[in-house]
């Protein structure tokens, strides 16, 4: 498929009116087609301004249902992330030979720049943020978007288009591709994740490797060589290879600065001491700087991004401390390797706080970890009953009914250096609107507890500027 696939008159269904449908709809309208936007959610949920859009633009609109026969009268479907593919209607559709693509592909059609995408299960918001930032340090017209926040497509309609797009990309987003192809592919790390939309561990996984499905000798795949996952599958990919985490790459003890020994055996040193450096975020350094290195930026623009960068909130963030208590929030860990690799950072004994809306994944790997280091399990949301039985003679466990009570608990659980530790290892959607308002709840909760105690203080939104993290 190529731009000129599209064309006037053409007639595409949109399926999903939530970010990623709205902006493909102002793309398809832009580009001449007669353009029809089906969503299964009720005509009320959308915002009153994109309501106005969708009716002045003539676009025809399907909500609170799909229609089988919506889906088999267009030329061309484009899907949002959030519909999996295995629906009925887009089954039908598949089975009439109707094309079906995603909304990154099809931003990526009629986009003229360079394209760095980022994939892993976990990190990569972290990385993109950090290849954007240092791109625009070097002085580059830089695009962030993808999963991260802003489709594609929403910067392909505006008059003037960036040199580079870094794109954040979600397995459900590869899923539907089919001729993108990134300049340079990143591939952070691989475990188990949305195990209750794939079939098999196998299928997610192969989903992320889909990044360098089109990629040629002429493109770049950057991969980490210490993930097992990853490397038993780099065969499948063709581009040239560029490593981090081997041998190539030195961390001192302490985490404050790390070496990278280039192919041309030149060295490149960074200071990493204004960085919440757990292990991950070491790993996700690298990548950075394999990334932004390879796009042209120097090592000065590195370094300035590296003593500049703050972690994006809700991943291992320190909320505050008091009575020698670290209160740490991790909402974003909404699968299981999230939290196996919070834990493994912990040196203290973790206070865990956990649960949600379950995925599928196996809590047995979290076994050893739990075993270890988790001094008490306070479960609570639809998940609690599944993680008592899995965690069950481990730990102690205790199920808590909401935020509050959970934090409460917590705190009666937790003595003088201990961590009071929020990764759910589930989604947060039983509960709240995303993993960011559960982990507002929870710095609100520890900020009530703290002002019960007679603090008196507003809720600390201390960063932890410390090496080695907060264990
Ligand atoms: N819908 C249907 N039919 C269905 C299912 C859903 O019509 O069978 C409708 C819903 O009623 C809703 C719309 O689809 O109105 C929502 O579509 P969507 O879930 O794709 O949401 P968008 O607003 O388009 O957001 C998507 C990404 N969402 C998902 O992948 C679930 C956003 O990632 C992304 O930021 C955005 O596109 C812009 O690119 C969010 C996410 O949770 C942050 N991603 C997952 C993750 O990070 O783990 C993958």
């Amino acid at each position: 498929m190529n731009e000129n696939s599209l064309h006037d008159g053409q007639h595409v269904l949109v399926v999903g009116a939530g970010l990623s449908g709205l902006a493909a709809c102002r793309l398809l309208k832009r580009e001449g087609c007669h353009v029809c936007i089906t969503d299964s959610g009720t005509r009320q949920l959308q915002d009153p301004d994109d309501l106005c859009w969708l009716d002045e633009n003539a676009i025809v609109q399907e909500f609170g249902c799909h229609h089988e026969a919506t889906f088999l009268l267009p030329d061309l479907i484009v899907v949002s992330p959030g519909v999996p593919l295995t629906i009925a209607p887009i089954q039908a559709a598949l089975a009439e030979g109707i094309p079906v693509i995603g909304e990154l592909e099809l931003g990526a059609l009629y986009f003229k720049g360079k394209i760095v995408a980022v994939t892993g299960t976990n990190g990569k918001t972290t990385v993109t943020s950090m290849l954007g930032e240092c791109l625009k340090k070097s002085g580059q017209s830089v695009f962030v978007g993808g999963n991260i926040g802003t489709p594609l497509c929403s910067h392909v309609v505006e008059d003037v288009q960036a040199e580079v797009a870094v794109l954040e990309v979600s397995s459900f987003q590869l899923d539907t591709i089919c001729d993108f192809q990134p300049q340079v592919g990143l591939l952070l790390n691989i475990s188990p994740d949305h195990l209750d939309r794939y079939e098999s561990y196998e299928a997610y996984a192969d989903s992320k490797m889909r990044l360098f499905k089109n990629q040629t000798k002429k493109d770049v795949a950057i991969i980490c060589a210490s993930d097992p996952e990853i490397m038993a599958r780099q065969d499948m990919i063709l581009a040239d290879l560029l490593l981090f985490d081997n041998e190539q790459w030195q961390v001192d003890a302490g985490c404050n600065s790390l070496r990278w020994t280039r192919d041309d055996k030149s060295c490149e040193t960074y200071i990493l001491h204004d960085l919440q450096l757990t292990r991950p975020n070491v790993q996700n350094c690298m990548a950075a700087i394999c990334g932004t290195r390879l796009m042209g930026a120097g090592v000065r623009d590195v370094q300035e991004m590296l003593d500049t960068f703050s972690i994006p909130e809700h991943r291992l963030t320190l909320v505050g401390s008091f009575a020698g208590i670290d209160f740490v929030d991790d909402s974003k860990a909404t699968n299981i390797g999230a939290v196996r690799s919070a834990l493994a950072g912990m040196t203290r004994p973790v206070v865990l706080i956990a649960g949600g809306r379950d995925k599928g994944g196996d809590y047995g790997l979290l076994a050893g970890e739990v075993e270890r280091i988790v001094k008490c399990l306070i479960l609570v949301g639809e998940a609690s009953l599944l993680m008592q039985q899995a965690f069950s003679g481990m730990t102690k466990i205790v199920l808590a009914t909401d935020m509050d009570g959970a934090v409460n608990l917590a705190v009666g659980q937790a003595t003088r250096g201990d961590v009071v530790l929020l990764s759910p290892a589930c989604a947060s959607f039983d509960m709240f609107t995303g993993y960011a308002e559960r982990g507002n709840k929870f710095k609100q909760a520890v900020g009530m507890w703290m002002g019960a105690l007679g603090q008196g203080q507003g809720l600390p939104t201390v960063k932890i500027h410390t090496a080695g993290g907060v264990a």
